[in-house]
């Protein structure tokens, strides 16, 4: 591979755990608001994010690329509301989306095939990944001024397990 894209991936990888350490910033935030199914929706989302970089990792280790691990950023550790929260955690989907598709170009650009294929999964990733999170944002702006609308979505997020969504199944 590449230097110039071995770089890339490795940053990757760090943008991977960052956005893990966004939403388990967004867990405690969600815990003090006492609303604990937004928390654990945003535990299994934290879950998830490790997978992506461990996914990346491992491609790297199969590649026989040196895997270097950078400092990770410090999150916001408070939102306005669970709505600006999520608002916020899809902004940064749309980010890494931008990543993503900056990283498959410059293994286009690199002549990278095999690179190229294995990202794939990861531009699919993002479009449910976005969708996902989306969804939240819109019931959040239909339950603005109801609390029962607030307390039935807590519940109904409350659902997701950390199994579900995973590359598990992948
Ligand atoms: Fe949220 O998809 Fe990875 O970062």
């Amino acid at each position: 591979m590449k230097a110039e894209l071995q770089k890339a991936f490795n940053t990757q990888i760090n943008e991977e755990l960052f956005s893990a350490y966004i939403y388990a910033s967004m867990v405690n935030y969600f815990e003090e608001q006492s609303l604990t199914g937004f928390a654990a929706w945003m535990q299994a989302q934290a879950v998830e994010e490790l997978t992506h970089a461990q996914k990346l990792i491992a491609y790297l280790h199969e590649r026989g690329v040196k895997v270097e691990l950078e400092a990770i950023g410090k999150p916001e550790s408070t939102w306005d509301s669970p709505l600006a929260a999520f608002e916020a955690a899809y902004k940064h989907e749309c980010y890494i989306s931008d990543c993503i598709n900056k990283l498959y170009a410059l293994a286009v650009e690199s002549a990278d095939a095999a690179a190229s294929i294995f990202l794939n999964w990861f531009i699919t990733e993002q479009v449910e990944e976005e969708a996902s999170v989306d969804q939240v944002v819109q019931n959040l702006k239909l339950a603005q001024g109801a609390p029962g609308a607030l307390f039935m979505l807590n519940r109904e997020l409350g659902q997701r397990s950390p199994e579900f969504n995973t590359d598990s199944d992948h």
